[in-house]
């Protein structure tokens, strides 16, 4: 008999409909799990950080919470935001605390059109889109370097520090994951997002070590882009992107119009990797808490299940992550379409369809 490997999975839901998409996604893991024959299995812990946690505790996660996590395989997160915690205190002491600490420095941000989900873009019915936005996820805007002062002033006269911080290794190593992904993808080619005409120390810090890194790429296409541009083109002309590198907040934003453009936030998938696997990775919807939608049964939990293919890649269980992909994709094109990208569907129903899917594809494989 073969020994089932079990992989180790601490899931944090947190905050708002981080709850239901974890929920969400947990059951698409499980059926998986159960169509594996006992070749895999997950082991799950559920952490009850978050903004509730904050209330009680007054911190975002236990102390020790890093070291809680450090041996798992994977993270499995949900969203990160509630009225009662300001939001640079829950992002940073939570979320940030474990990207940063687990030197999750490429977070990668798929963007994906489905059949049956109505695109803002026409172009998006006549053209294959398909990119991916590679986010630096380390340093950049999200360095945490900077400081208030003054204060002592009086009223008005405050002053805020807020620093970018760009190392020549920080921008090699996220480069040279952009292009060594390129050329796993159809189209190999890498665009850099740059601003380095008005920020002129980082920004061309990072112009530079991108032409370095693309000389050893020859077979990898490239083009250096404004990001003032590079948001216009997301629009204007999305079908020549394949791989898209940015600094850590040009793509947290280029992301968002990203998926916005696939339809809705809450399609999109995301993980923040530690490549040299010397800590747990996390994988989590590109989207926040949402608290206008949260307990109501109704958000889209297809960005979490996205992300949970994503885990199951980084697990190297390639095929089941296809199959959720290809199940996700059978769902929506069936018409299992939450509000957000204008159907009538409850999570529940959605989760109900991309399992029955799964479950379908199995029978016909066999
Ligand atoms: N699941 C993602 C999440 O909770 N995001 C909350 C947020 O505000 N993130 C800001 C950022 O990642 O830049």
């Amino acid at each position: 008999m073969t020994q089932t490997q079990v992989f180790t999975i601490a899931s944090i839901p947190a905050d708002g409909v981080g709850q239901e998409v974890v929920a969400a996604g947990r059951r698409v893991l499980d059926a998986v799990q159960a169509q594996s024959a006992g070749r895999f299995a997950f082991d799950w812990t559920e952490f009850d950080w978050g903004s509730d946690y904050y209330a009680r505790h007054g911190r975002m996660m236990a102390e020790d919470g890093l070291e809680q996590l450090k041996d798992f395989d994977a993270i499995y997160f949900g969203a990160v935001g509630w009225e009662n915690v300001p939001d640079h205190v829950s992002l940073w002491g939570l979320r940030l605390n474990i990207t940063q600490n687990f030197d999750q420095w490429a977070n990668i941000r798929p963007v994906r059109f489905l059949p049956g989900v109505e695109s803002p873009l026409r172009k998006a019915d006549r053209a294959e889109l398909d990119w991916v936005v590679v986010r630096e996820n380390s340093e950049g805007e999200y360095a945490g370097l900077g400081g208030r002062n003054l204060s002592g002033r009086g009223p008005g006269n405050e002053v805020a520090l807020q620093t970018a911080l760009f190392t020549e290794k920080g921008c090699e190593r996220i480069m040279r994951f952009a292009f060594d992904l390129a050329r796993t993808r159809a189209v190999k080619k890498v665009s850099s997002v740059t601003k380095s005409n008005a920020q002129q120390y980082g920004m061309v810090l990072w112009d530079e070590v991108f032409a370095r890194v693309a000389a050893d790429y020859p077979d990898v296409a490239t083009e250096s882009v404004l990001v003032d541009a590079m948001s216009a083109k997301f629009i204007l002309k999305p079908e020549e992107l394949s791989v898209v590198v940015a600094s850590n907040l040009n793509a947290d934003i280029l992301s968002d119009l990203g998926s916005a453009l696939a339809g809705s936030l809450g399609l999109a998938a995301s993980a923040n990797l530690n490549p040299e696997r010397r800590f747990p990775s996390m994988f989590e919807p590109v989207h926040g808490s949402a608290p206008d939608i949260a307990g109501q049964g109704i958000s889209n939990p297809i960005g979490a299940i996205a992300s949970a293919a994503l885990m199951l890649d980084h697990f190297g269980l390639h095929e089941e992550a296809r199959r959720v992909e290809a199940a996700i994709e059978a769902a929506t094109a069936a018409g299992a379409l939450t509000r957000d990208i204008g159907g009538t569907a409850g999570t529940d129903e959605v989760v109900d369809a991309i399992v029955a899917a799964l479950g379908a594809d199995l029978a016909a494989a066999v």
